[in-house]
C-alpha cells in the first residue's frame, strides 16, 4: 500500500478523501484564530505523503534541462537570508460542494474550509535564483517539482510565471516553517513553496527541484487540471489546451458561524454572524457587505486584518464580523455575504454563470439559511 507511511492527523478534520488524503475543519473552527493552527489546516494531497529524512534532502536547481546546483537543508538555510511572511493558502476547488449543485461536476467536494492563513518561515525564491545568474528576458516559467511520486514514478509538478517568481515584492517563499515550527509532514516537510496569492496548486509541497524554464510545466496539474472553462464547455467537448492555468485567485468570502441550517438564538434582536474573505495576486479586501433579505439592505462587516501587510501585498485573508438585525417574527433567515477587494472585484450573485466542469473559481455570494429562536 503505497499509503502506509502517512502522518497522523487531528480528528478535528473532516476528511473528504483518504487516499490521498484530503480534509477540512469545519467552518464556525475555521474562523476562531486570525493564524490557523497546523493541525487545523486543510490539507489537499494528490499522492502519498513521501518520507524524508532531513539528512538525506535535497534540492536541485536546474535550467531547462541541466541541473546548475544541489543543495542539502543546511547549505539552503543558511546560504540565504530567513524572512517571514503572513499569506492564506486556498484550493482552487475551495467551496466546490456549493457549485456542484448547480450541475455534476468532479472533484473533491471542499466545503469552504479548504483554506487556511499562516506565517511562513524561509528563504526567498528570487535570492535563489539570482544565485543562477539568470536572465529574467530569456526564460518564461519557474517549475516545482515535489517528492511525492504517482505510480508511474511521475512527480507532482506545477509553475508559475518567471515575473512573480522573481519579483522581490512578490515574496515566493521557501518555506521551512510554518506558525514558527518545522513544517508538518502534511504540510511539506522540510520545504515548499510558497506563492502568496496564488491558488494553492502551485504552492508545490516537499520540494525536489526548481527548473527555470521557457515552458510550463508540463504536468498534468498544471496541463489537464487547475483551469476555467465557460459553462456549456463540458467532458465531450473540453480543450485544456485552449485556457491559461489559473495563477492568482479571484476575490471569495464565505459565511462561517453560524452554518447553513443553525439553530441560532437571536440576542436584542441580532444575530451574530462570522467569516473570512481572500482575494488574490496581494489585493486586500477591503469591504464585506452582508444582507439577510435578499439584497434590499446590506450591512457593513467588521474586518480583522494583517495590520503589517504593505499595499498590494496583501497575501493574509481578512476575518469579519457583523451582528444583522432579525425580524422578531422570522423562524428562518436567509444570509448572504459578498466582499469587495482593492481593485473593486465583487463576487458573483450566483454560482450558474461561472459554472465549470472542474469546479473551480467557487466565488460566488456565499448564501445560507439558518433557523432563529427568540
Ligand atoms: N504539492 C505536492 N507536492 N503535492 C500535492 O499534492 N497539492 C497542492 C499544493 N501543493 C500538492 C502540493 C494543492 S492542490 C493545494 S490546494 C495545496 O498544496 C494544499 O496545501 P496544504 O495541504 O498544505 O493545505
Ligand atoms: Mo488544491
Amino acid at each position: 500500500d503505497p499509503y502506509e507511511n502517512e502522518p497522523a492527523r487531528h480528528k478535528v478534520l473532516k476528511i473528504n478523501g483518504s487516499k490521498p488524503f484530503c480534509a477540512e475543519p469545519s467552518s464556525p473552527l475555521l474562523v476562531e484564530s486570525f493564524i490557523t493552527p497546523v493541525d487545523f489546516f486543510y490539507v489537499r494531497n494528490h499522492l502519498p505523503v513521501p518520507k524524508i529524512d532531513l539528512k538525506n534532502y535535497t534540492l536541485e536547481l536546474a535550467i531547462e534541462g541541466t541541473t546548475i546546483k544541489t543543495l542539502d537543508f543546511k547549505a539552503l538555510t543558511t546560504k540565504y537570508e530567513k524572512t517571514t511572511i503572513t499569506a492564506a493558502v486556498m484550493c482552487g476547488g475551495n467551496r466546490r460542494s456549493e457549485m456542484s449543485k448547480v450541475k455534476n461536476l468532479k472533484g473533491v467536494s471542499w466545503n469552504v474550509g479548504a483554506v487556511g492563513n499562516a506565517t511562513w518561515t524561509g528563504i526567498r525564491l528570487c535570492d535563489v535564483l539570482k544565485d543562477l545568474g539568470i536572465s529574467e528576458d530569456k526564460f518564461n516559467h519557474v517549475q516545482f517539482e515535489g517528492y511525492d511520486l504517482d505510480p508511474s514514478g511521475m512527480p507532482y509538478a506545477t509553475s508559475i510565471p518567471i515575473s512573480k517568481a522573481m519579483d522581490p515584492r512578490a515574496d515566493v517563499i521557501l518555506a521551512y516553517e510554518m506558525n514558527g515550527k518545522p513544517l508538518s509532514r502534511d504540510h511539506g516537510f522540510p520545504i515548499r513553496v510558497i506563492v502568496p496569492g496564488v491558488v494553492g496548486a502551485r504552492n508545490v509541497k516537499w520540494l525536489s527541484k526548481i527548473v527555470v524554464s521557457k515552458e510550463e510545466s508540463q504536468s498534468q496539474w498544471q496541463q489537464g487540471d487547475y483551469k476555467g472553462f465557460s459553462p456549456s464547455t463540458t467532458w465531450d467537448n473540453v480543450d485544456f489546451s485552449k485556457s491559461p492555468a489559473i495563477q492568482e485567485m479571484p476575490v471569495i468570502s464565505a459565511i462561517c458561524d453560524p452554518q447553513n441550517s443553525d439553530v441560532v438564538k437571536v440576542k436584542n434582536g441580532k444575530i451574530q454572524v462570522k467569516g473570512y474573505a481572500w482575494s488574490g495576486g496581494g489585493r486586500k479586501v477591503i469591504r464585506i457587505d452582508v444582507t439577510n433579505d435578499q439584497g434590499k439592505t446590506w450591512h457593513t462587516a467588521d474586518l480583522i486584518e494583517d495590520l503589517q501587510a504593505k499595499q498590494g501585498r496583501y497575501w493574509s485573508w481578512t476575518l469579519w464580523n457583523v451582528e444583522l438585525p432579525v425580524d422578531k417574527r422570522s423562524k428562518e433567515v436567509e444570509i448572504w455575504a459578498k466582499a469587495v477587494d482593492s481593485s473593486y472585484n465583487v463576487q458573483p450573485e450566483s454560482f450558474n454563470n461561472i459554472y465549470n466542469i472542474r469546479g473551480l473559481l467557487c466565488n460566488a455570494y456565499h448564501k445560507i439559511k439558518i433557523k432563529t429562536q427568540h
